[in-house]
């Protein structure tokens, strides 16, 4: 069978069919991506009025492609106190948000209940507002850090209301490369088995991929293999997100962005791979506004959320310090021919 016929057919495609896909032409990649979007979506586009909060840019892991850690290019260290946060999250809820999304860097000073307490702290407050936490790069540094099991630390954040966990701290699983890039963080396996334990906890949770630096496309297409095969056995995965590099103020050296080309074939080639996650997200915050937009023409079918205030993509470079307005993104996705659809975390829709 060729590789168009499989793309007609709909079967699975292997690992070395994936990394042919990039051969293909955009146009080509994203008819069959929109149409696996269309079967799965219609042309609906979901968002979300959510907050990012990030506690502490204090990081023990030196991972170089990070202009936010306050150990490296960025000089000015923080550790927010609970007080600060829930003032915060108190006008971030007048404001409407559905989801409070918390990651930090990895601070071996504040102690683990700074880290966890926070989040019984909004849930008695705020019982109705989702709490999204803790990448599992952070789970890892917390069990090493306190001498605690990854299944320890997960209890621990399902007992203080944790309701799911972000995607974050996945990078690319390839072991050379993430030597390269992260070497002495959460490992590519460790990522994978701790997002294993959430799922068999009846949790989900989403995944990401930092593509566009220095790794290749097989090493991509690589990695949306090993989260399909996880997804295979345990159907906890929302959405896959895809984050492009931004290269600004940090120590990985790469000048070029990638095209949008290749952006969009990352795009369409990863909702064609992961036919068992339903949700592809264009992080607009990394993708731009305008090529999330267009992400939608090849399989993209969430754009994320309204954030507030973003932190650590910016710092790279990112246009994304104030988030993005609801109305905003309802012109946006309306005026690109899709159908606006705010969702809840869990990718219910809210009215
Ligand atoms: O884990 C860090 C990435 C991630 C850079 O789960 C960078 O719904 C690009 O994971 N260029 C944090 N990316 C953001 C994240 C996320 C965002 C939105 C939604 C969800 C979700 C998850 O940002 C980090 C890292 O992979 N990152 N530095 C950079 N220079």
């Amino acid at each position: 069978m060729t590789l168009i016929e499989k793309l007609e057919s709909g079967k699975r495609l292997t690992y070395e069919d994936g990394v042919s896909l990039y051969n293909l032409d955009l146009i080509t990649l994203g008819k069959y991506a929109s149409k696996i979007r269309e079967e799965k979506h219609g042309r609906k586009t979901y968002y979300n009025v959510n907050r990012h909060i990030n506690p502490t840019n204090i990081c023990k892991d030196v991972c170089h492609f990070c202009a936010y850690s306050a150990s490296r290019k960025n000089p000015q260290p923080y550790t927010l106190k609970h007080e600060e946060i829930m003032a915060t999250v108190e006008q971030s809820v007048k404001n409407g948000i559905k989801e409070v999304h918390i990651v930090s860097a990895h601070n071996p000073d504040t102690g683990l209940e700074w880290y966890l307490e926070i989040f019984a702290k909004i849930k008695e407050k705020y019982p109705q507002l989702h709490v999204k936490a803790l990448t599992a790069a952070e789970i890892h540094f917390l069990s090493e850090q306190y001498n605690k099991s990854h299944e320890d630390i997960i209890n621990l954040m399902i007992q203080n209301g944790v309701d799911s966990m972000p995607g974050g701290g996945a990078e690319v699983f390839d072991e050379e490369v993430r030597k390269r890039i992260c070497g002495g963080k959460v490992t590519s396996q460790q990522w994978l088995d701790i997002h294993k334990l959430w799922h068999e906890k009846g949790r989900q949770s989403n995944a990401t991929m930092l593509f566009g630096h220095i790794e290749s496309r097989a090493v991509r297409v690589d990695h949306m293999i090993r989260l399909r095969e996880l997804q295979d056995l345990t159907g906890g995965f929302n959405a896959f997100i895809p984050l492009v590099y931004q290269k600004e103020n940090n120590y990985l050296k790469v000048t070029d962005f990638p095209t949008a080309n290749e952006i969009l074939k990352t795009f369409a080639i990863s909702r064609i791979m992961l036919d068992n996650i339903p949700h592809l997200k264009a992080y607009w915050v990394t993708s731009t506004i305008k090529l999330a937009l267009i992400a939608q023409e090849f399989g993209a079918n969430d754009l994320d959320g309204t954030i507030e205030k973003e932190s650590i993509n910016s710092a790279a470079g990112a246009n994304s310090a104030n988030g993005m307005k609801q109305k905003e993104f309802l012109e946006l996705i309306e005026s690109s021919r899709f159908i606006p659809v705010q969702r809840d975390s869990l990718y219910n829709e809210v009215d």
